[in-house]
Parts: structure tokens; sequence; C-alpha cells
């Protein structure tokens, strides 16, 4: 069945189907869709969350009283139809002030006070139950070469995470933080590309154990790179706190098609990992519904990202069950990749004493084609 329930554990950006269609080109294409209007439309369609910027839902620099104000009705409607707030995030890139970013502005009185907007919404994501922080610092960059110290930037960098980190612990939050790379745009280089970048960048920070990854489909194949290895490795470290699903066709500007559209072979294999790999985080959409549509368009295409969604899953959970599939996988030898290269006890004396005949070893193809050529067949259902 491919109709979305709330078990599938699907959310959505309300930026994602809030999207205008405002672009470099051209401005708003469709009205302005009010957060309660999403989360109840959301919830029809059969997703369980809902995630949002602080100033999707209320402006910047408001008073407490009109945020209260606009939180108000989209607190109903979350209470009316039960939908879920996973994950929240902090606009540091629209304000004309974040035009050198946030934490890493060379300016240190927008420094400070991205922070201090940080943690005002941490507080708010602590209140409303998000699990997840979503970090991504698409202004954190540079166009040029000398107005950025990459390495003083990337002290600033950690510097924010580990006051964040510190507060959050100091309240008492359990909210982890999800850092999403990506290589450029609106930068020309953006500040931890990649999610390799990403990685490594955390293992620096003082509460390492509180800050993850949030890959996004689009900004790793922006950059020629294989998600589903990315959050597979991202897995592997502990590290996929969260995902954010979309279409991307290779390396040009930032697509954000809805999932599935774009590279379908790559979709695949993605679904393959999140179900398999042990992620058991939401599987959350942040894709724009292309600026032709209205908004009967917008929806279809929301819907359209958890058809794709369960579509694939379909095909994952028949590849893994097929007894074709198993015998393929033996034959290229998955089983030998999972055991260790050494038994216990084994050292490279015992490698050494080996009888290993390399010319022999040679002559074995590793049987690959005919496996990928039955994933093929499953995605292309003939299968
Ligand atoms: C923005 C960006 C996305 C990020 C969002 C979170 S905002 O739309 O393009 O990839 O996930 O800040
Ligand atoms: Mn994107
Ligand atoms: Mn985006
Ligand atoms: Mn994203």
């Amino acid at each position: 069945d491919i109709t979305p329930t709330r078990e599938d554990k699907f959310s959505f950006g309300l930026w994602t189907v809030g999207w205008q269609g405002v672009d470099v080109f051209g401005g708003a294409v469709r009205p302005v869709l009010e957060p309660a209007e999403a989360v109840r439309k959301l919830s029809d369609l059969g997703a369980y969350g809902i995630t949002f910027h602080d100033n999707d839902v209320f402006p910047f620099e408001s008073t407490a009283a009109e945020r209260d104000a606009h939180l108000k009705p989209f607190r109903a409607a979350l209470d009316e139809t039960g939908l879920a707030v996973p994950m929240v995030t902090t606009n540091l890139f629209s304000h004309p002030v974040f035009r050198d970013g946030g934490f890493t502005n060379n300016d240190r009185d927008v420094r400070r006070f991205a922070i201090r907007k940080t943690a005002d919404q941490l507080d708010l994501a602590a209140e409303l139950g998000a699990e997840t922080f979503v970090a991504w610092g698409g202004r954190e960059g540079a166009e040029s070469g000398a107005a950025k110290d990459v390495r003083a930037a990337l002290d600033r960098y950690k510097e924010a995470f580990d006051i964040l980190g510190s507060y959050a612990i100091e309240q008492g939050y359990d909210v982890r933080f999800a850092i999403e790379p990506k290589p450029n745009e609106p930068r020309g280089d953006i500040l931890l590309p990649t999610i390799g970048h990403a990685l490594a960048f955390i293992e620096e920070l003082e509460h390492s154990e509180r800050v993850g990854l949030n890959p996004e489909i689009g900004h790793e194949e922006m950059a020629g790179l294989n998600y589903a290895h990315g959050i597979a490795q991202a897995l592997w470290h502990g590290k996929l706190f969260h995902a954010d699903l979309n279409g991307q066709t290779g390396p040009r500007f930032d697509q954000d098609l809805r999932f599935g559209a774009g590279n379908v072979r790559g979709a695949f294999w993605t679904v393959d990992v999140l179900e398999n790999g042990g992620y058991e985080g939401p599987r959350h959409f942040d894709f724009k519904p292309p600026r032709t549509e209205d908004m009967d368009g917008v929806w279809a295409s929301a819907e359209g990202c958890m058809r794709n969604y369960l579509i694939l899953r379909n095909k994952v959970r028949a590849f893994r069950a097929d007894p074709e599939v198993q015998q393929a996988l033996l034959a290229a030898r998955l089983d030998q990749l999972a055991q260790p290269t050494l038994d216990a006890g084994e050292t490279v004396a015992t490698l050494r004493a080996e009888d290993f005949d390399p010319e022999a070893a040679a002559t074995r193809g590793m049987a690959f084609e005919r496996l990928d050529q039955l994933a093929l067949e499953h995605v292309y259902g003939t299968r």
C-alpha cells in the first residue's frame, strides 16, 4: 500500500509547502500559507510531523507577545490534529543582518545576536518537544578568498555550538543538534560543505555527543557525492540524527525536487539504507514544489514525496526478500565483507605464512553486474 500513515513518520518543513516561489528571477506565484492550514493539510495527507524555522511562524524580532499571538493558531492546529514537531531550526540567513552569516559572521555583534536568536528557538524546541535542532549554515561562507579566514571562522563555529550545547544542558533540554551540510548556494562556498567535513568538525566540539547530522540528498548530489554512501557512513559514526529527503539531478543549482524525482536510482538506495541501516528518525521532506504549481500542485507534490518513499520502500523490501538476490549477494561475496579480515589470535605473521595465489584470485570476477541488474529490475518494476 502506498497511502501514507502516521506510522511511516513522514514530516515536512513548513517552508517547503509554504514556499511562495520567490526565486532570484521572480517574485511570489502563490499566496501565503498560514502555518495552521499547513498543519491541517499535512495531517490530512498522512504526515506525522511538521518542522519550522522561528521566522516561518512569527516575524523577525517579534516581541514575546507577538510571538505568542502567532504561535497560538499554530499550536491549536497541532493540538487538534495531533501532529508532532520533531524538529525545529533558526533562520540565520534571510534578514540582511545575516549577509555574511550568523555564527561565523566577521562582525562580532552579529555573531552574538545569532547565538541569542538560536537560544530563543531552543527554548521553543524544548516547549514543543522537538528532539532535533537543525543547523543549516547556508550563509556561513564566502565568495572570495581573503574575506574569510576559514580557521578563525571554524573557531567561531565551534564556539557557537559549544555555547549552545552548554546552554541546552544547563536548561535540562535533551534536544540534539543536527548540522546540515551544503557545498554552495546561497554562498559561493559554504563552510562544512559535505557530510565528511561536518563529521570531522563535530569531533572537535565540546558536546560532540549532542551533535550529529541532517544530510540533504540534493546537497550531497550537488557536490557529485553518493547520498546513500554518505548517510551510511553517518550511521556508522552514530551521527545520522535527521535526514532531508528530496530530489536532485546531478551537480547544478539546488533543485529541491520532490523526493523520488531526479536521481531515482539514488533514491532507491537511500531508502534501502534508511530502512535497513538502523535509522529511526523522521522521514523529513525538504523540497520546493516548483514555481509552475498552484496550491493544488503543492499538495500533489507533497503527496508525491510520501508516495514515492512508500513505493521505493516496497521495492527495497521485495529486493531484499528475493531469493535470487540473496544468491547474487553471496556470489558477490557480501557475506565475506561482513566478516573480520583476521580471525581472533591471527596476526600479520599468520598472513605471511599463508599460501595465497594472487594470480588465481585475480581471475575471479566479482559478479556485481548480475546483482545490480536484479536491483534495477526491481526499480523498473519487472520483478
Ligand atoms: C533552506 C535550506 C534547507 C534547509 C532549511 C533549514 S532552510 O530552505 O535550503 O536545505 O534544510 O534551515
Ligand atoms: Mn536543498
Ligand atoms: Mn532547501
Ligand atoms: Mn534541507
